[in-house]
């Protein structure tokens, strides 16, 4: 077994004047805000693949990252190690969750039931792990794009085989996720699209992705799951045309499928950036339809235009994401999950501490920043006077008609006068909040 972060210590809480690179700045897990401590209201989390299976592939180049566990070997002993370091990264970070694919934590079989036979000795590993740390489980999720299997997709495939596949798949990991304390079962739909219109047929597509998550629901309910399904949209990347485009999207889909009330989504900042909206704008549109449930927490990179994964590291970006967030009282069982990878020239295990160390000292600021923000009350004061004059004139989203308006408007002689939007004013107030 090997000992990849040996020289690496326990990472502590050193405030904001500390040069030690290996220390918290703002991530006092222990510091009271807004009622909680940062640790519960954040909610962090490490995933898997990025941190543990991505090698630094580029598509010019291959690996780059020389960890143990990647070496040739027994495949099942390499995924203990990988396994042991990933819980000991875990708590040297003193991190309170993880996500993980299927895929990531153990190799794939050469059938479905060999495959299952592998999952569950790793997750048992996993279990005897949970029971001695404080880390805890915030989300599995099937990987259901990877193997060549999925290229034209999983629920979505032309192939009735690899619907079941997939759905087989989803039994399985839903039920580990569970039985490992799981808070959440995401559903991202990695290959669910098309390349091309020219072989597909979209109705029978979306009608085969709506009788899949149906059936999620029906199993979620069947094995008295008590975790939130969770839908992660995003508009393109690998297909051209995802079906799961953005928040609206999937709201709509949702709805048409009867499944509005039994998914939330689980919103990506990057995907938000490839979907042209803000990360504010697909998490407000969320909260307003009232499927806000979980974030992806990382960051594009403007000049490129993929899903770069990049750790956070700007907190004036933060700052409306986290308010909508926290103005409405945070997350239930939701959190905020790092799915972001290290660039592929940062080869060391620090490089892994720095981006998770950088990543959730940016939250905690940003968190500190909004705490400041609602006590404040002078941005909620504008927002509420702008939409208050609505309070008087409730019939109009009643009772009223277009002829009833129009009269009204030739007899009070309505004349609207534009008032200032102050969009420069509102950017300088939120700049105050940050410290
Ligand atoms: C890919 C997605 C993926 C999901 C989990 O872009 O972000 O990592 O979070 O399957
Ligand atoms: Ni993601
Ligand atoms: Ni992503």
């Amino acid at each position: 077994m090997s000992d990849y972060f040996k020289d690496i210590p326990t990472i502590k809480y050193e405030g904001r004047d500390s040069t030690n690179p290996l220390s918290f700045k703002f991530y006092d897990a222990n510091k009271k805000i807004l009622g909680k401590t940062l640790e519960e209201h954040l909610r962090m989390a490490v995933c898997y693949w990025h941190t543990f299976n991505w090698p630094g592939g580029d598509p010019f180049g291959g690996q780059t990252f020389l960890r143990p566990w990647m070496e040739s070997g027994d495949k099942i002993e390499q995924a203990k190690d990988k396994l042991n370091n990933a819980f000991e990264f875990f708590e040297k970070l003193g991190i309170p969750y993880f996500c993980f694919h299927d895929v990531d934590i153990a190799p794939e079989g050469e059938s479905f039931s060999e495959t299952e036979k592998i999952q569950k000795t790793i997750v048992d590993e996993i279990s005897k792990k949970l029971e001695t740390s404080k880390v805890k489980l915030l989300w599995g999720t099937a990987n259901l794009f990877s193997h060549r299997r999925y290229m034209s997709g999983a629920a979505t495939n032309p192939d009735p085989d690899v619907f079941q596949y997939a759905a087989a798949q989803v039994k399985m990991c839903m039920e580990n996720t569970m039985f490992l304390g799981g808070q959440n079962y995401v559903l991202w739909g990695g290959r669910e699209g098309y390349e091309t219109i020219l072989n597909t047929n979209m109705k029978q597509e979306y009608d085969q992705l709506g009788r899949f998550l149906n059936m999620v629901a029906e199993h979620k309910h069947k094995i008295g799951f008590k975790g939130l399904l969770l839908i992660e949209p995003k508009p393109h990347e690998p297909t051209k045309h995802q079906y799961d485009f953005d928040s609206a999207n999937v709201f709509a889909f949702l709805q048409k499928y009867g499944l509005e009330r039994e998914f939330k989504l689980n919103i990506e900042q990057n995907h938000a950036i490839l979907a042209k909206h803000s990360f504010e704008h697909e998490i407000a549109y969320a909260l307003s339809n009232d499927i806000f449930g979980s974030i992806d927490i990382n960051r594009g990179d403007y000049l490129v235009g993929w899903d770069t994964d990049q750790f956070p590291n700007n907190v004036e970006e933060l700052v409306l994401p986290f308010y909508y967030i926290f103005k409405n009282g945070g997350f239930s069982s939701g959190g905020l999950n790092m799915d972001a990878k290290i660039r592929r020239q940062s080869i060391d295990p620090e490089d892994l501490f720095y981006a998770h160390i950088g990543s959730m000292d940016t939250c905690a600021r940003t968190l500190i920043a909004v705490e400041k923000m609602i006590n404040d009350g002078s941005y909620e004061n504008f927002l509420k006077q702008r939409y208050e004059q609505w309070a008087s004139e409730k019939q109009l989203m009643t009772s009223m008609s277009l002829e009833d308006i129009h009269k009204n408007v030739i007899a009070k002689n309505i004349n609207p006068q534009p008032k200032s939007g102050r969009q420069e004013y509102l950017e300088n107030l939120i700049n105050s909040f940050v410290d």
